[in-house]
């Protein structure tokens, strides 16, 4: 009696089976009382020898509790398996998906870019993990300079090269790295993510957004910022705000200065720093600064969205709160 192949064949017929029925009737073929392949083998022992009753005997058994769990198994499996694609009660109301929702930092990255671009400003965009000399020295940084402490910075440890490495602590870097690449003149704008290792408060963040804008070109005076500036505001608030320049000092601009708005609680927001091109800065990319001048501004995206939907604390957009965000 060839067990071997009986079992090869069964095995085959229940793992092959593709619904219930085809499972039964394996089941039947096998195992079936009346005309069962293995029923049989097991009705025949009566006949056999003592020896070949003894061997043949234990094998069918065996194999008999084999198909049985086997059967059960993949019973189970196919009724699983139905569950999920035959139930299915088209009637029944759908589930609600829960949908994200456009963060206001996106929405409002989008209008700066929109506003700007109307004004024939190109859109540029740089590296956030940056060279020490991009953010720094060639923006008229050096090291020992006692200016370094207003960047209060993220350094990254560098194994590939000996370039001293770190997160970007402004979007500044870039007007480097565009002037390096493009003559003047031009006029763009540079938004992307900046980082800071320093204190959070409700108007500080450690990683916040600015927009960087650049004008370099024969004649560019700060009456040409002042202009571009303020349409842009009247543009982004849709209203007129109240605002103050006030002096300060970057060592990348030759003046500087500093815009705030005034809240409607009274109190005054700084929103960007501004100046005129160092002429140190034209040095290092180049630029001949009796050729050309160019005035260059930095202002927090994060405190435009503030002041234009009254949030009070910057930290609300970085804490993945979804109630928060349905409201812009
Ligand atoms: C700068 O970063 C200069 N690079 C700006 C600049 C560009 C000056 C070009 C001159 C010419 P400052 O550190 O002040 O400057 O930052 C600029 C703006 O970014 C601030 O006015 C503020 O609106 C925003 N900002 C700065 N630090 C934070 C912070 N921790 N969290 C949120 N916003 C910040």
């Amino acid at each position: 009696m060839d067990i071997t192949n009986l079992r090869a064949r069964a095995i085959k017929d229940i793992e092959s089976a593709t619904d219930a029925k085809v499972c039964e009737a394996a089941r039947v073929r096998y195992l079936g009382r009346k005309e069962g392949e293995l029923t049989e083998v097991l009705r025949g022992l009566s006949k056999m020898s003592v020896e070949e009753k003894r061997r043949v005997g234990t094998e069918a058994n065996e194999l008999k509790q084999e198909l049985e769990a086997l059967l059960t198994k993949k019973l189970s499996e196919l009724s699983a398996h139905g569950k999920k694609h035959t139930h299915v009660d088209v009637t029944r109301p759908g589930k609600k998906m829960a949908l994200g929702h456009e963060h206001p930092l996106t929405k409002i990255d989008a209008q700066v870019r929109e506003i700007f671009s109307s004004m024939n400003f190109s859109v540029v965009e740089g590296p956030e993990l940056e060279e020490e000399h991009y953010n720094f020295d060639a923006l008229n940084i050096p090291a020992d300079h006692p200016a370094r402490d207003m960047w209060d910075t993220f350094w990254v440890k560098n194994e590939v090269s000996k370039k001293k490495m770190l997160m970007r602590t402004h979007t500044s870097p870039m007007q480097v790295r565009y002037m390096e690449a493009h003559e003047a003149p031009f006029q763009i704008i540079v938004p992307g993510r900046t980082f800071r290792y320093e204190a959070t408060d409700a108007s500080h963040e450690i990683n916040f957004y600015q927009v960087e804008g650049l004008v370099v070109g024969p004649d560019i005076t700060l009456a040409n910022f002042k202009y571009i500036i303020e349409t842009f505001f009247k543009k982004f608030f849709g209203k007129e705000l109240e605002f103050r320049y006030r002096p300060s000092y970057f060592p990348f601009v030759e003046p500087g200065v500093e815009l705030d708005i005034r809240l409607p609680g009274g109190k005054w927001l700084e929103v960007m720093g501004a100046g005129m091109v160092h002429r140190n800065v034209f040095d290092a990319v180049k630029y001949d600064y009796r050729k050309v001048q160019g005035f260059a501004f930095g202002m927090g995206l994060d405190r435009l969205a503030m002041i234009k939907y009254g949030i009070p604390d910057i930290r609300l957009f970085y804490s993945g709160d979804v109630r928060f965000i349905k409201q812009f």
